[in-house]
C-alpha cells in the first residue's frame, strides 16, 4: 500500500450521521470528453447529534468545479479538499449545497460509480460508488428523495433512465436530449441508478392485486430482444409470489431492468431500475443451460424481492448487510423451491453452502454474518453474509413456524417501513411476533465458524425409550478463540424397522405429536428422550438441513443405507447417501496417502445401483443422489486438505462405478436421450441432468462407445445444457475428437459473449495435466477480455476455484499464475482482483509445502506498490 496500511472500520464505532440530506437534485450531463454532475442537496443537521459539526462529504476521483451554499459561491478557503473528502467546516443548520464536479466514466474500469459498458453509460453505487459520482454523505442511513435530469447526445444514447417516474423529457441543442426522473421514495444513495444508451426494450405489464398497472421493461443491447422471455416470465412470477406469500405489492408504476455486459456481480436492486449482468437475463435454450435458466429466475426474483427487503426497509450501516441479503436470499430460495423441485433446490443450496461458505468459515477471511470490522466493505459481499445469512433466516422460520415467521415479517414492515435498521431490529420483530426469546439465537450474527454437532443415540429395549445426546462445539476463528453454544433447531424424525416414521413423544409429553420434531439446542450438551418407542429406531437428524452445521452421528453404514431407501425427508434421503459417500471417499484418500491398494466397497456400488435402477421414478432426485460428494466439500472434512489425493480418490470411485454399472448408465442415458421438445420445467430439467450424469459416468472410462455418445450429443442436441455437458466431457478426455469439438463450438458461438464464457470455463476446469498452459494461452485469445468480469471469472476464476487438482499442483505454478493475474487486474478492477484471492485465504487448511508456496505469492502481493485496499485486506489477513 502506498498510502500506508488502510484502516479498519468497526461496528462499535457507529454514530449517526452529523447531517441528513432530505432532497437530491441531480443534473448529469454526459459528454464524450467528460461528464459534469451538478448536485443540489437539501441538508440539515441531524437532531440525533448535538451541536454544530463540520460537514464531511465523501467523494473520490472527482474534479471539483464549484461549491455554493444557499446560492453563495465558496472560495477555496471555504472548504477543505482531500482525495476522499470535501469538508465544509462551518455551515448553517439547514441549507442547500450545490456542487459541480467532472468525471470520466469512459476511463472507469473498476465498474463502480458511473462507467461505460459496450458504449452505454450505467452506474453501480452499492456499496460506496455514489461518492464517485458526486460529493455526498455516502452511507445507507442518509435517505433522500431524488430528482435526476440526464442529458446526452440523442443519436448515441436514445434511452435515458433513472429511478422512479419519468416526469419530463425533451430535445436540447446540438442533437442532444434530456429526461427528468423523480423517485417519490426516500432512499439511500446506494440505490441510485442511471442508464443512458442505445438499448431496446422488451415490454410487458403486471397488475398488482390492488389494481396498480405496472409497466415492465427489460432493456438489452439491440439483437438480444429474443433472449428476454424467461427473465420477463420470472419477473411476473416473482411479483405474484411476493403478493401471495408475504402480502407485498410493488409500489411504483414502472419496473425497469437493464442488462449490461460489464458488471462485477450478478445484479443490483436500484429502486425501480435494476441493473443486471447479462448472464442473469439473456437466455434461449440454444444458448443457456438449465442452470442458467434457474439462475435467471432466482436472481430476477432476488432483485425484485429487495424492493421490500432492502429498499423499503434498508440497512443502517454496512455491518448490517445480511439484514437485506440473508433475508432476500432466503426469500428467493423459497420462491425457487415453490417454482421447481423443492427437494432439489434445497440440496443444491446446501451443496453451495458447503462448497463455498464452509471453506470461507474455516479460512483467514472467516467472519460472522454481521461482521465486526472491515477494511473494504466490497470484500464482505460473501457467501457468509448471503448464504449463511439465509440459513439464519431459515432457522427463524423453522423455530417460529411459517405462520409465526409471517407475523414477524409483517411486524418488521409495520415497524420499519421507510427506515434504515439493524439485524437486532429484525430479530426483535421476530421475537415479539413469535413471543420467544431470541437472545441466544442472535449469536448467529456475532460468532463466526461452522458449529459441529455430535449426536449419539441409545435405545433401551426394556423401557422402550430412545435417548439422543447432542454435543455442540463452535471452532475458533480469527479474532474469536472462544465460542458459546448456539441456539438452533435440530429437526428430527425416527424411522421404525419398517422404514416408516414413528409418531414422536418426548418424555413428559401427554401424547405423541407429529413425526418430525423441532428439537431446540441451546447447551453444549443436551439429551432428548423419546418414549413409547417400540423398536430400535434409526434417527433422521437435521432434516432439511435445519441448521448450517457439520453433523456427525453414530450411524452405521447399514443405518445410512436404510435412510437412503426410506427417509420421508427427501433432503435427508439424499444426505444419508452423501455421508456414506464421504466416509468411503475419505477412506480412499487415506489409502492413497499411505500407498494402500484401492477398492470400492460392494455395498456402496450396490446402493448406487439401486438408486440408478429406481431413477425413473424421480430422475431429478436420482441425478442428485448419484453425484459423489464434491472435492471441495471433501476438503472441508479433512484436518489438512490433500487436493491431489481427494481428486484421485473421487476419480477412482467414479471409474469404478462407471465400470461396475456400465450397462445401467448406458440404458438410463439411452432412455432419456430422445429429443423431447425443450422445456425448463423441473421434470424436464431433472431428466436432462440424469441423462448428462449418466454420460459423465460413461466418460469416466471413455471407451469408443462413450465417446461416440458424447460426440453424438454434442452435435445432435439443440439444448445448450446437453451440448456443453458433452463438450465438457470431451474436453476433459484424451479423445482425439476433443480439439475439433472445442474448435467447432467456438466457431459456432464466437459472436455470443456469454456462450464464449462457457467455452473458456470448460477449458479452465479440465482435469487434463496441460490445463494451466492452456489457460495461460487463452489469456491471449482474441475473445478474452481482461476488463470484462465474466471473462475473468470464466477463465481465471474457474481455474483457481473450480479445478483444485490443477490449481493446487505440487510445483506451486497455479499459485504463481493466480498471483500474476491478481496483480495485473488490481489496478483496473480491485473488486474482481480481490474476488480471485479467495483460494489464498484458505492457506492454513493445506500442508506445509503448499502453505509456503502460497505465502511466497501472498508476500509478493502485499509488497506491491499501490495495491488496492480490497486485495490488501485479503492478502494481509491470509498472511496473519
Ligand atoms: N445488492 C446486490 C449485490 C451487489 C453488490 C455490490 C455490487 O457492486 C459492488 C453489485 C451488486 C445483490 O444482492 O443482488
Ligand atoms: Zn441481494
Amino acid at each position: 500500500m502506498d498510502k500506508g496500511t488502510p484502516k479498519a472500520i468497526h461496528l462499535t464505532a457507529y454514530r449517526p450521521s452529523t447531517h441528513l440530506i432530505d432532497t437530491v437534485d441531480l443534473h448529469v450531463d454526459l459528454r464524450e470528453e467528460a461528464t459534469t454532475v451538478r448536485a443540489r442537496l437539501g441538508i440539515r443537521q441531524n437532531p440525533a447529534r448535538a451541536g454544530a459539526e463540520p460537514l464531511v462529504l465523501d467523494g473520490q476521483r472527482l474534479e471539483l468545479v464549484s461549491v455554493t451554499v444557499d446560492g453563495v459561491p465558496l472560495g477555496p478557503d471555504g472548504y477543505i479538499l482531500s482525495p476522499d473528502h470535501l469538508t465544509l467546516p462551518d455551515t448553517p443548520d439547514t441549507f442547500v449545497l450545490e456542487t459541480v464536479v467532472r468525471t470520466r466514466p469512459q476511463d472507469n474500469m473498476a465498474l463502480e460509480g458511473l462507467y461505460k459498458s459496450s458504449g452505454n453509460y450505467c452506474t453501480q453505487c452499492e456499496a460506496e460508488g455514489f461518492r464517485k459520482i458526486t460529493y455526498f454523505i455516502d452511507r445507507p442511513d442518509v435517505m433522500a428523495r431524488y430528482t435526476t435530469v440526464i442529458e446526452a447526445e440523442k443519436a448515441r444514447y436514445p434511452v435515458l433512465l433513472s429511478n422512479g417516474n419519468l416526469v419530463g423529457s425533451g430535445d436540447a441543442a446540438d442533437g442532444r436530449h434530456w429526461a427528468k426522473w423523480e423517485d417519490p421514495f426516500p432512499k439511500p444513495c446506494y440505490l441510485f441508478a442511471l442508464v443512458a444508451g442505445d438499448l431496446r426494450a422488451v415490454e410487458d405489464r403486471f397488475r398488482t392485486r390492488s389494481g396498480r398497472d405496472v409497466a415492465l421493461r427489460i432493456y438489452v443491447e439491440p439483437g438480444n430482444e429474443d433472449k428476454c422471455d424467461h427473465a420477463m416470465r420470472s419477473l411476473k412470477k416473482s411479483m405474484a409470489w411476493d403478493e401471495e406469500v408475504y402480502g407485498l405489492e410493488y409500489d411504483l408504476d414502472i419496473f425497469n431492468i437493464v442488462a449490461v455486459s460489464d458488471f462485477n456481480m450478478g445484479a443490483m436492486e436500484n429502486k425501480s431500475l435494476n441493473v443486471f449482468n447479462t448472464k442473469y437475463i439473456l437466455a434461449r435454450p440454444e444458448t443457456a443451460t438449465d442452470g442458467d435458466f434457474l439462475g435467471i429466475e432466482a436472481v430476477v426474483a432476488h432483485e425484485y424481492f429487495h424492493n421490500w427487503t432492502g429498499n423499503r426497509v434498508t440497512c443502517r450501516d454496512w455491518f448490517q448487510l445480511s439484514l437485506k441479503e440473508g433475508l432476500t436470499v432466503f426469500r428467493d430460495q423459497q420462491f425457487s423451491a415453490d417454482m421447481n423441485s423443492a427437494a432439489v433446490k434445497r440440496i443444491q443450496d446446501v451443496q453451495g453452502l458447503r462448497t463455498v461458505q464452509f471453506p470461507e468459515d474455516s479460512g483467514a477471511m472467516a467472519h460472522p454474518v454481521r461482521p465486526e470490522s472491515y477494511v473494504e466493505i466490497n470484500n464482505f459481499y460473501t457467501p457468509t453474509v448471503y448464504n449463511k445469512g439465509a440459513e439464519v433466516i431459515r432457522m427463524y422460520h423453522t423455530l417460529l413456524g411459517a405462520e409465526g415467521f409471517r407475523r414477524g415479517m409483517d411486524l418488521y414492515f409495520q415497524r420499519h417501513d421507510g427506515q434504515a435498521v439493524t439485524c437486532d431490529d429484525f430479530a426483535a420483530a421476530m421475537a415479539d411476533a413469535g413471543g420467544v426469546d431470541l437472545t441466544q439465537f442472535k449469536l448467529w450474527y456475532s460468532q463466526a465458524g461452522t458449529p459441529e454437532l455430535r449426536v449419539t443415540g441409545e435405545y433401551d429395549e426394556a423401557a422402550r425409550t430412545y435417548r439422543l445426546t447432542v454435543r455442540q462445539t463452535v471452532p475458533p476463528t480469527p479474532g474469536q478463540p472462544d465460542k458459546m453454544p448456539m441456539h438452533m433447531p435440530l429437526v428430527t424424525g425416527l424411522l421404525g424397522p419398517d422404514g416408516k416414521d414413528l409418531p414422536l413423544r418426548l418424555a413428559g409429553e401427554a401424547a405423541p405429536g407429529g413425526t418430525s420434531r423441532v428439537l431446540e439446542l441451546r447447551a453444549a450438551e443436551q439429551r432428548f428422550e423419546f418414549v413409547d418407542v417400540p423398536a430400535r429406531p434409526v434417527p433422521s437428524l437435521l432434516r432439511g438441513f435445519s441448521a448450517p452445521v457439520k453433523l456427525t452421528a453414530d450411524l452405521t453404514d447399514a443405518d445410512l443405507t436404510f435412510l437412503t431407501a426410506n427417509d420421508s425427508d427427501p433432503f435427508n434421503r439424499w444426505e444419508a447417501g452423501q455421508v456414506l459417500g464421504v466416509r468411503i471417499l475419505l477412506g480412499l484418500v487415506a489409502d492413497i496417502q499411505s500407498g494402500r491398494p484401492l477398492a470400492l466397497p460392494d455395498g456402496f456400488v450396490g446402493a448406487m445401483g439401486a438408486v440408478l435402477g429406481d431413477a425413473g421414478h424421480d430422475p431429478a432426485f436420482a441425478a442428485q443422489a448419484l453425484v459423489l460428494p464434491g472435492e471441495s466439500y471433501l476438503g472441508t472434512q479433512m484436518a489438512v486438505i490433500d487436493p491431489i489425493a481427494i481428486h484421485e480418490a473421487r476419480e477412482f470411485a467414479r471409474r469404478t462405478l462407471a465400470e461396475r454399472l456400465r450397462d445401467r448408465w448406458l440404458a438410463t442415458h439411452r432412455a432419456h436421450a430422445g429429443n423431447e421438445p425443450f422445456s425448463v420445467d423441473a421434470a424436464a430439467i431433472g431428466r436432462r441432468s440424469l441423462k448428462n450424469l449418466c454420460l459423465a459416468y460413461l466418460m469416466a472410462r471413455p471407451d469408443p462407445e462413450a465417446v461416440g455418445l458424447a460426440i453424438g450429443q454434442f452435435h445432435g442436441s439443440r439444448a445448450m445444457t446437453d451440448v456443453i455437458a458433452a463438450l465438457q466431457l470431451l474436453a476433459g478426455s484424451d479423445a482425439p475428437e476433443r480439439e475439433d469439438a472445442l474448435a467447432a463450438f467456438y466457431d459456432r458461438w464466437k459472436d455470443d459473449r456469454l456462450v464464449v464464457d462457457k467455452w473458456f470455463n470448460v477449458q479452465a476446469t479440465s482435469h487434463r495435466p496441460d490445463t494451466l498452459d492452456r489457460v495461460r494461452a487463452l489469456l491471449d485469445h482474441p475473445a478474452f477480455e481482461i476488463r470484462n468480469p465474466n471473462k475473468v471469472y470464466s477463465l481465471i476464476g474457474a481455474f483457481a476455484g473450480g479445478n483444485p487438482v490443477r490449481f493446487h499442483a505440487t510445483d506451486g505454478a497455479g499459485y504463481a499464475f493466480l498471483a500474476d493475474q491478481v496483480l495485473r487486474i488490481d489496478p483496473m478492477n480491485p473488486q474482481v482482483a480481490s474476488r480471485l484471492m479467495g483460494q489464498f485465504s484458505r492457506i492454513r487448511r493445506y500442508d506445509a509445502t503448499r502453505q509456503a508456496q502460497m505465502r511466497t505469492q501472498l508476500e509478493r502481493i502485499v509488497a506491491t506498490p499501490a495495491l488496492s485496499p480490497d486485495v490488501f485486506e485479503v492478502a494481509s489477513k491470509s498472511l496473519e
